[in-house]
């Protein structure tokens, strides 16, 4: 979705100072936002030819968020001293507690991570036979079904929004089909309304993967509240950490109460099981992490916000580059800086500027390429599923994203926004150089 610029933008950019990798990061003075930063003289100035690189230190896509140190400590000298490691201890509960209130959403089990979680739902669900999902998602989507004996059913997205197209959907159900798993991609909410109706009309259960979307809001409703449940990722490289972990919320009790068994080998007492179970449980270090995170949400997604309307705004002129856009009416994380690249514009393709970018010590990412219809098991196992995500295709050869968060500054991506833009300029220079001698088998 191409949002407009519309009146909700309320942005107010805060003065701070700037503060090292490691701390809660203040945010950068804003008249050092558009800096323009000498980037290259010349073609043969490029790291990939050559030259200096642009960065001493590597920049990541999604390089952790950590928040107040010092808070963190002594939550993990309180565990320490309390000896209370894991299964269900006061952080924990403290965390979904905070997860409740901010989603505003009855229940949220925690978990080791977004994937195990995935799985436990899927099962605690009774997914069997196919579930729809878009192949335009991370490995873990598709995985978590397979990895139950379910079998993905891959259904294209849509160019604009990059998420999954409720109408190619509804072609694809069977009489195997037994749900639907809607990703938010990029925290952008997919078309919950035509996915919950879809799913309605045709009796199946419907999930959203909410892996991105932590923080987000559709409609002005928290993501986290739709569907018969949804679920986040606190993995390392999101905005909002738990060094591993995810949540599964759900306004149903029935399903909450199973999903808590499940996570802790169906446990309903000391020698007492009854169910099925595994162990999904997010330990105590990891859960005061997340409080520590929760603590700096407004900072982090502040300072993803300076660098998107930075990136926005600098990339803006640059030919053949459109950013994916956040609906300035909802409430966004910021977290991914997506960039479509148009070859026959720019004058190169996503790929080589990939490299070029690497060679710079900006490790951009082709997220998420080449789909999961073309990775395995699912290559082998549905060799055909490519004919019918035409617009998959499409986006894993244009997309790649950008460093964001915390561990970047403003200078940061000022010189990214230069770099990209230098390349665009001589793109022709460049392709003839990178015809004449190739890439450096080191890239
Ligand atoms: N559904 C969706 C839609 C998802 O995107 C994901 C995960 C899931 C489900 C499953 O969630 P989890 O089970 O993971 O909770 C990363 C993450 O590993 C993965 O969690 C995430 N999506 C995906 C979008 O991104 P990669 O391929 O970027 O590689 P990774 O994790 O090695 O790290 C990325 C960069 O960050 C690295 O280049 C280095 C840096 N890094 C990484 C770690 C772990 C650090 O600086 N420090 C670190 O501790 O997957």
């Amino acid at each position: 979705m191409r949002a407009a610029e519309t009146d909700c933008r309320k942005h107010a950019l805060m003065h701070m100072n700037r503060a090292g990798d490691n701390d809660t990061p203040d945010l950068d003075d804003a008249s050092q936002a558009d800096v323009s930063h000498p980037v290259k003289s010349c073609v043969e100035d490029l790291a990939i030819f050559g030259g200096t690189r642009l960065f001493t230190h590597q920049l990541h896509v999604g390089r952790p968020n950590i928040g107040d140190r010092g808070a963190l400590l002594n939550r993990i000298q309180d565990i320490l001293n309390r000896k209370w490691l894991t299964n269900n201890g006061p952080y924990l509960q403290q965390f979904e507690q905070h997860i409740c209130e901010l989603i505003g959403v009855k229940h949220c089990v925690a978990v080791c991570n977004a994937t195990i979680g995935l799985e436990i739902l899927a099962k605690a669900m009774g997914l069997s036979g196919e579930v729809i999902i878009p192949s335009f998602t991370f490995a873990a989507t598709a995985h978590a079904l397979r990895w139950l004996g379910v079998t993905p059913v891959f259904c294209d997205v849509d160019r604009a929004t990059h998420n999954i197209d409720p109408q190619q959907a509804e072609k694809l159900i069977t009489a195997r089909t037994s749900g639907i798993i809607g990703v938010h991609l990029w925290g952008r909410p997919c078309n919950v309304d035509a996915l919950v109706d879809l799913a309605q009309r045709h009796k199946l259960t419907i999930l959203f993967d909410a892996a991105h979307a932590f923080a987000c809001s559709h409609k002005r409703r928290m993501i986290g509240g739709f569907g018969d449940a949804e679920i986040f990722s606190f993995h390392a490289t999101k905005f909002i950490n738990t060094f591993e972990g995810g949540a599964v919320v759900t306004n149903k009790d029935e399903l909450a109460a199973k999903l808590c068994l499940m996570r802790n080998f169906g446990f309903t007492g000391l020698d007492a099981v009854a169910c099925l179970g595994t162990n999904g449980k997010m330990n105590e270090v990891c859960a005061a992490m997340g409080l520590n995170s929760i603590a700096s949400l407004d900072t982090f997604i502040e300072i993803n916000r300076r660098h998107y309307d930075q990136y926005r705004r600098q990339m803006a002129t640059v030919p053949g580059i459109s950013l994916a856009l956040y609906d300035e009416c909802e409430r966004n994380n910021y977290q991914y800086i997506v960039l479509e690249i148009d070859e026959e514009k720019a004058g190169i393709g996503r790929d080589a500027l990939e490299k070029i970018l690497w060679a710079e010590n900006v490790l951009a990412r082709r997220y998420f390429y080449p789909g999961c219809h073309r990775m395995e098991p699912y290559r082998t196992e549905q060799p055909s599923a490519s004919a019918h995500l035409p617009n998959t295709q499409w986006l894993i050869e244009r997309i790649i994203c950008l460093p964001t968060g915390s561990a970047v500054t403003s200078n940061d991506v000022a010189s990214i926004c230069a770099l990209v833009g230098f390349v665009i300029k001589n793109a022709a220079a460049v392709q003839e150089q990178l015809a004449m001698g190739g890439f450096p088998a080191s890239l």
